[in-house]
C-alpha cells in the first residue's frame, strides 16, 4: 500500500483528488478522514496542510505527495520531483505600492519585504546583490505595506486581482509554480511499481488531452484523400458499410485542427461526421 500525501483543504485539494479519480482510483474523501484507503488501488491518502507535505515525503511518512512546487522549493527537503501536473499554476512575485516608480531590482535595497517564502526570496535577493530585510508573515501578506509592516511584498500571484485591490503592482516575477507529484528518494520496489502504474495512467490521460475521436461515412473513391487529411496514430481505421461504394472511417484529431479537417472532409464527400470525446488513449 503506497501512501500519498495530499492537501486536506485549500486550492490543491479538489484538483488533486480529481486527478486521482481521473486515473481510475476510487478515493473517498467525503468523511474528511486524516487517512483513507482507495477501494480499488493500492493507495492510501494522507490529508494534510500543504506546508507539511515536502517534510512527510522526504522522511518517508508518505512515499508520494502532491504539492505546489513553491512549497518544495521553499522547504528545501530532499525529494524527487516526478511530474509537473498542470494545475495550481501561479508565480511568486515582488510587488510594490502602485504609486511608486520602479527603477529596477535596486528599488529593494534597504527596504523591508513581507513574505511567507523567505528562503526563495533570500536566494533571489542574494543573486541580485540586493540587501533588504525580510519580514516573515504567514497570512494576508498583501496587506503588509498598507499596515506599515513592510515596504513591499513577495507573494503568490495568480490573476493579479489581489495585488490590484490592495493598491500594489507586480514588478518582478521570481518563481513559476504549479502542482507537482513528488516522491521519497528511496522508494521500495513495491512502491516504485505502484508509482509506475500511476505514471502510466497519467501519461494515458495526458495523451488524450486536446484530442477528439472522429467517425464518418465516406465514398470509397475519396478514401485516399481522406487518409491524407487524417494522419492518425498509426493510420485511420476503415470499415466497410452495408451500402456498396461507401465505408466508415475512424480517426483521432487534435482539437485545434478539428474544424479545418471537418471542412476538408466534407469537401470530399464525407457524411454523418461524429465527433466524440476521448477519455484515455493507451499506446
Ligand atoms: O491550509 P494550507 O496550509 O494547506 O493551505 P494554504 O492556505 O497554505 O495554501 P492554499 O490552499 O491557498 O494554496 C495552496 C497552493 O496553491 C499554493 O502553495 C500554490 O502552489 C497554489 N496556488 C495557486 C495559490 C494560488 N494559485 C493563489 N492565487 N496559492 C495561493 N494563492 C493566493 C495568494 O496567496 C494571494 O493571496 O491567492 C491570492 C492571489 O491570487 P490572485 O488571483 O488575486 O492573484
Ligand atoms: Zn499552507
Amino acid at each position: 500500500m503506497l501512501r500519498i500525501a495530499i492537501q486536506s483543504k485549500g486550492r490543491l485539494n479538489e484538483e488533486s483528488a480529481a486527478m486521482l479519480r481521473d486515473l481510475g482510483i476510487d478515493i473517498d474523501d467525503s468523511k474528511r478522514k486524516f487517512l483513507s484507503k482507495s477501494s480499488n488501488f493500492p493507495l492510501e491518502m494522507l490529508y494534510m496542510r500543504d506546508d507539511d507535505i515536502p517534510l512527510v515525503v522526504s522522511n518517508g511518512t508518505a512515499s508520494l505527495g502532491i504539492v505546489g512546487l513553491n512549497e518544495v522549493e521553499e522547504k528545501g527537503y530532499k525529494v524527487n520531483i516526478v511530474e509537473r501536473l498542470g494545475f495550481g499554476g501561479c508565480r511568486i512575485s515582488l510587488a510594490i505600492p502602485k504609486a511608486d516608480e520602479y527603477p529596477g531590482v535596486e528599488y529593494f535595497e534597504g527596504k523591508r519585504i513581507a513574505t511567507s517564502y523567505p528562503q526563495i526570496l533570500r536566494r533571489y535577493l542574494e543573486s541580485k546583490g540586493v540587501n533588504a530585510t525580510i519580514e516573515v508573515i504567514t497570512g494576508s501578506v498583501e496587506i503588509a505595506p498598507a499596515a506599515g509592516i513592510a515596504d513591499a511584498i513577495f507573494d503568490i500571484v495568480s490573476s493579479g486581482g489581489t495585488l490590484v485591490s490592495n493598491g500594489l503592482k507586480e514588478v518582478e516575477r521570481v518563481f513559476e509554480s504549479e502542482a507537482v507529484l513528488i516522491s521519497n528518494e528511496n522508494l521500495s520496489s513495491e512502491d516504485q511499481a505502484v508509482l509506475n502504474e500511476l505514471l502510466f495512467r497519467l501519461e494515458s490521460a495526458r495523451i488524450s488531452r486536446g484530442k477528439k475521436y472522429l467517425l464518418m461515412n465516406i465514398p470509397e473513391s475519396s478514401l485516399d484523400d481522406a487518409i491524407r487529411i487524417l494522419p492518425a496514430m498509426r493510420s485511420p481505421t476503415v470499415l466497410p458499410l452495408a451500402v456498396k461504394g461507401w465505408c466508415s472511417l475512424h480517426s483521432v484529431v487534435n482539437d485545434v485542427d478539428l474544424w479545418d479537417k471537418v471542412k476538408a472532409l466534407k469537401a470530399i464527400g464525407a457524411e454523418g461526421i461524429l465527433v466524440l470525446d476521448i477519455d484515455k488513449i493507451i499506446l
